[in-house]
């Protein structure tokens, strides 16, 4: 089984997470540019994104919740989604809200990467809001929980810490761990897990 990852990428971070977390055995390739037409990874999904999972029988899975959702199912053992349908949803919501967030944050990083002039003020703006939005909800979902979702470790953590972490690395002006004690007392607690420690995003 090999994974297609980059180092920076927040949603291949969450399946490397649920890799160790699970000590399920999976070669990662490193994909150099995700822009470049021949990617290797395109070979495998057409929309030549990362994360991606390759069995061993070639066939592939995308994306990164499909990806986690199969993992979870393959060793039954320290389950990171739970079962029963209430909890379930409510971990893969935490999950969504994380990823939603990711997304806008992929989003403002792009559009700034343009030429100043050919920047739009207006989908910045529009990205920051739902950052900003997805933040406050996270934190006011967490309350003074011990954990995102119930009162185990769950999926739910591990998205919210890989988002909490690509903020760091590509929006470090963004002060959430001021503005929410709870998610930074979060990220202190899972980043003390070698599963976490062991996939920070390298420093831009
Ligand atoms: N919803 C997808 C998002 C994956 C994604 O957007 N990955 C980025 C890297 S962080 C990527 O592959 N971008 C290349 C592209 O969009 O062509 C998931 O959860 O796996």
């Amino acid at each position: 089984m090999k994974l297609f990852i980059t180092q920076g990428s927040p949603y291949a971070r969450k399946v490397r997470v649920v890799l160790a977390e699970k000590h399920i055995e999976c070669e990662l390739v490193t994909v150099a540019s995700l822009a470049a037409p021949d990617s290797p990874v395109s070979e495998f999904n057409p929309l030549g994104k990362v994360p991606t999972l390759v069995l061993d029988d070639g066939t592939s899975y995308y994306d990164s919740a499909v990806i986690v959702d199969y993992l979870d199912n393959k060793v039954p053992v320290s389950r990171l989604i739970p079962q029963d349908n209430i909890n379930r949803a409510s971990v893969r919501r935490w999950e969504a809200l994380a990823d939603g967030v990711c997304d806008a944050t992929v989003a403002v990083v792009m559009e700034k990467r343009r030429p100043p002039e050919k920047q739009d003020e207006t989908v910045i703006e529009r990205q920051l809001l739902k950052i900003t939005r997805g933040l406050k909800c996270l934190s006011d979902d967490m309350r003074e929980g011990k954990w995102a979702a119930g009162d185990r470790f769950t999926l739910a953590d591990i998205a919210v810490g890989c988002v909490l972490g690509y903020i760091d690395l590509r929006m470090p002006e963004i002060n959430w761990r001021e503005q929410y004690p709870n998610l930074a007392a979060l990220y202190e607690k899972l980043m003390q897990r070698p599963s976490f420690r062991d996939t920070a995003p390298p420093a831009s």
